[in-house]
């Protein structure tokens, strides 16, 4: 599968309210925006100001240099689709803004999404985040990697002291690789 076009290999979209959702989205041609650490700071910045505009709850993410991985808990009052288009756009605004760049186009168009089914598809995604650095070779260890909710998860204990390793189940599903 071409891993460049996940938004038009799915043809429909529905809404789920209440949901918590996987979501991936991909750097335009794979630029990798997010290799540099400021440029990461602007993205948990716009993360949270977009939180201002579309309510939601961050679950669990992965920053890696051309891609993101999120688990967001989405309420009633916001939809998923304009949320992620408002944190697209705000962060391609801020990013030029900081770089003094009249135009950018950063980010490959729409994204993937995943709503989570029950406590195991849940525990799975969470893990398939976490672990994402060390599948796409950054790091040796989750914990090495600065830019996962993993050190976040450990610091309050809610992993206990198991050290993570590859997710058992391998997710499949258009979008997933990322
Ligand atoms: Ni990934």
């Amino acid at each position: 599968m071409d891993h460049r076009e996940p938004v038009r290999a799915r043809l429909r979209r529905w809404y789920v309210p209440n949901a918590v959702y996987f979501i991936t989205c991909v750097t335009r041609d794979r630029l990798p925006v997010f290799a540099d650490a400021g440029n990461i700071l602007l993205l948990r910045d716009t993360l949270r100001r977009v939180q201002g505009l579309h309510p939601f709850g961050m679950r669990g993410y992965a920053f890696l240099p051309d891609h993101l991985h999120l688990l967001l808990f989405v309420p009633e009052e916001t939809s998923i689709s304009a949320l992620m288009q408002s944190v697209q756009w705000n962060y391609t605004r801020n990013h030029k803004r900081a770089h003094g760049l009249a135009t950018a186009r950063l980010w490959q168009r729409g994204y993937w999404d995943h709503v989570i089914r029950d406590e195991d598809d849940w525990a799975q995604h969470l893990n398939y985040i976490h672990y994402n650095p060390v599948k796409h070779g950054m790091v040796r260890r989750a914990e090495e990697y600065p830019h996962t909710s993993f050190r976040e998860y450990i610091r309050r204990g809610w992993y206990g002291n198991v050290e993570l390793e590859e997710p058992v189940l391998v997710l499949t599903g258009e979008g997933c690789e990322p």
